[in-house]
């Protein structure tokens, strides 16, 4: 028999789970990730958490990510780049606050706004409201749909392990 102390109990375990995890962001939204696209605006657009995932999509064929440092993000310079990657389908946990640098490193891309820098907040500061509020002001945005199945995905499974220390307790 479920009390109205087990809803509550199950309200304080569950409330708080629903702001820490971690929401995934296409990077460009529907966009993806391509030169003459605002990325500047789009990150300013997106408050980024630790725990967050940045995901670039694109044709490997005509792009690459490379996370570069800042003067080398500001410069455009991709040739020495502390790491490359290629696979069109390239996702980044964000493990750490503070800025991380991407661009692309074919030819001139970067100069025609193929770059992004992403300032990570950290867990401790500000008590992180839902960053869907503002993915979902734009409904044709494919990001907000997947970003809402991965939520989904983590309330279900902290779900299941609520209900089993429910079990054990009562
Ligand atoms: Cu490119």
């Amino acid at each position: 028999m479920i009390s109205p102390k087990h809803v509550m109990l199950m309200f304080t375990i569950i409330a708080p789970s629903a702001i820490c995890f971690g929401a995934v962001y296409r990077v460009g939204d529907a966009s993806g990730w391509h030169p003459m696209f605002n990325y500047t605006k789009w990150a300013s657009s997106n408050k980024f958490h630790v725990g967050d995932t940045i995901r670039f999509e694109y044709n490997a064929i005509f792009h690459n990510v490379k996370e570069v440092t800042e003067p080398n993000y500001r410069a455009c310079n991709g040739t020495k780049a502390i790491a490359t990657y290629f696979s069109s389908n390239d996702s980044f946990t964000l493990d750490h606050p503070g800025h991380r640098y991407f661009l692309c490193g074919f030819p001139y891309h970067c100069r025609y706004g193929q770059k992004v820098e992403i300032y990570v907040v950290g867990e401790g500061s500000s008590p992180s409201p839902s960053p869907s509020p503002v993915t979902d002001k734009n409904p044709a945005n494919s990001a907000s749909s997947s970003h809402h199945i991965f939520r989904v995905q983590f309330v279900t499974k902290y779900l299941a392990m609520v209900t089993l220390v429910l079990f054990y307790l009562f």
